[in-house]
């Protein structure tokens, strides 16, 4: 039983050099997922007008993590990238929102159609700011979110 244990132990810090205190971890171990469903997520104030269909509605993470979106719905959506301050009245979007494109926050995306129980390429945390986003189809809904990087 010692010698099981003493494996165990050897094998789980063997796993980890250096690693940080629990709960931080690697960058990869610390993608943040934003789960995308319109049927699950009820509308909220937010700071830049109405959000929903994102939980969390507002996210915040950490500069130098990734996040991805993750759709839970049995439909289609998008996350795409809103280049204002607070969401703007009409939607933003245009039919470039249907196709992958971005990997960096600060550069813009948007993670193309998303299928049902798909999820988006990860986007790097580059730059501390505020990000906004929105669903190119349910934009009116509303279907909108904030990213806030510290
Ligand atoms: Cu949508």
């Amino acid at each position: 039983m010692r010698v099981v244990s003493l494996l165990l132990f050897s094998a789980l810090v063997g796993c980890t050099p250096g690693a940080p205190p629990a709960g931080s971890g690697s960058a990869a171990a610390a993608a943040t997922t934003i789960d995308v469903s319109l049927t699950s997520s009820s509308v909220a104030a937010t700071a830049y007008g109405s959000a929903g269909g994102f939980a969390p509605a507002v996210t915040t993470i950490a500069l130098g993590t990734s996040v991805r979106f993750v759709n839970v719905d049995s439909f289609s959506h998008t996350s795409t990238s809103i280049s204002a301050a607070t969401f703007p009245a009409a939607s933003p979007f245009g039919g470039a929102a249907l196709n992958e494109s971005g990997s960096t926050l600060s550069g813009g995306w948007s993670s193309g159609t998303l299928g049902a129980g798909t999820a988006s390429q990860p986007l790097l945390a580059d730059k501390t700011g505020t990000y906004l986003y929105g669903c190119f189809f349910h934009y009116s809904a509303p279907m909108r979110g904030a990213i806030v990087v510290k």
